[in-house]
């Protein structure tokens, strides 16, 4: 029976990973899948996580399930640090959390919820946007739309972007990144989001913010300026999160679900749908990252730690940004590369063409993704002068 089975192609980016490991160039530079690396290219597990995995050893009482929605003090922690701990939204119990496998397996029930509760809905993607909202909205069944974000100068395009949305039929979902968008790294400024609030509410769109990187563009806080402002006026909207990134516990698989309905009793009528959503995909959600997530947010100490790490990885990425383009000067080319420094997250659409990827791969052993996707954090001092040096020869 499995004889009229096709093979397919692997994930791109994930194939990066194998080819990397396999180049024998000791000078090689893995700048391909979104993991956060230190200066020593190490994606080291977090102080503040240690800490909690040590304390769980210890106070953990029971490995039985826990419950199609997950973990609540996990779930009211990442509301509130998504929505702020003064949200009227939280205030007035209309927001719903559901622990999901990963910011991916949030996709995956948002989708779903998307397909049985909302049928008829397309879903509206950026144009480039992170390669398997495709796969996960399309395995769910949804028609996918997309609307523009970057130009051909590689600018983001916002102007296009906003012209499309004002297209877009009434009570289609459109799919924002709240911070950090993957793979440009152009993020909406305040002013922005505001112009994009006013066309949802408009066009009576839903919003579903896909939130993957609270922390790495500008701060916490900062970083969640869209999705709260959307949140404080809008009476429906969904998110995605992860805890993937700004916990680093990538394998452990934390993200969480959230519906925001327009009243309690809306809420519960969502939540009830989604416990069964959860149920029939893979029924509980796995426990670890969320009880070390959970046992950071209960330990004023452990958050501190956390913070500061966070802060400490942030800062290396946005110093990274501008270190590069200062190394390109003495190329030439660092109006060319300006961009660089006012994107924001782990990846930079560096504007290199997909020949530029592939000299870079063949002639220096540099590894990205083939549409000039660049993961800064794998960028480093002792690096950086090569893989300038580098971008230099191929473009030239
Ligand atoms: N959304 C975006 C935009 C991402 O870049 C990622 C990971 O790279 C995810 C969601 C999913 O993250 P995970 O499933 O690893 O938590
Ligand atoms: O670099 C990226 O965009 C990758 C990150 O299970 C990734 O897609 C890799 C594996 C995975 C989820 C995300």
């Amino acid at each position: 029976m499995f004889e009229a089975i096709e093979r397919v192609p692997g994930d791109a980016i994930l194939g990066l990973i194998q080819a990397f490991k396999d180049d024998p160039n000791p000078d090689k530079v893995d700048l391909g899948v979104g993991v956060y690396r230190d200066e020593d290219g190490s994606t080291p597990i977090m102080r503040a996580v240690k800490a909690a995995e040590q304390r769980l050893v210890d106070t953990e009482a029971t490995k039985a399930y826990i419950g199609s929605h997950g973990d609540p003090d996990y779930g009211r922690h990442v509301l509130e640090t998504l929505l702020g701990t003064d949200s009227a939204v939280l205030a007035d119990n209309r927001a719903s959390a559901t622990q999901s496998p990963g910011g991916t397996g949030a996709l995956r029930l948002a989708a779903d919820f998307i397909a049985a509760q909302l049928p008829g809905k397309s879903i509206w993607l950026s144009d480039p946007t992170w390669p398997n909202h495709k796969g996960v909205f399309g395995a769910a069944g949804l028609d996918m739309q997309s609307y523009p974000y970057v130009d051909a100068d590689n600018r983001l395009d916002f102007d296009g972007m906003l012209a499309a949305l004002k297209q877009i039929p009434q009570g289609d979902v459109v799919l924002l990144h709240a911070c950090c968008h993957n793979p440009t790294g152009f993020d909406l400024s305040a002013e922005q989001w505001q112009q994009v609030l006013s066309v949802v509410q408009e066009r009576e769109l839903l919003p579903l913010v896909d939130f993957a990187y609270q922390g790495f563009g500008d701060g916490l806080e900062a970083d969640a300026y869209g999705v709260r402002l959307l949140a404080e006026h809008l009476d429906e909207m969904l998110i995605t999160q992860s805890c993937s990134k700004n916990f680093g516990i990538y394998r452990e698989r934390t993200g969480c679900f959230i519906a925001i309905a327009k009243d309690a009793e809306d809420m519960a009528d969502v939540r009830s749908q989604l416990a069964i959503t959860a149920r029939e995909n893979y029924s509980n959600p796995p426990a670890h990252g969320s009880a070390i997530v959970a046992t950071i947010f209960e330990s004023e100490e452990l958050t501190a730690m956390w913070r500061e790490e966070l802060d400490e990885m942030r800062s290396r990425i946005n110093n990274l940004r501008s270190d590069f383009v200062k190394a390109l000067a003495p190329h030439g080319l660092d109006q060319r590369f300006a961009h660089v420094a006012d994107q924001r997250g782990m990846f930079s659409f560096t504007g290199l063409q997909p020949e530029h990827v592939e000299a870079l791969r063949d002639r220096h052993s540099i590894y990205m993704v083939k549409s000039g996707r660049a993961n800064v954090a794998g960028l480093n001092r002792a690096n950086l002068d090569y893989v300038c040096n580098a971008i230099a020869d191929v473009v030239k």
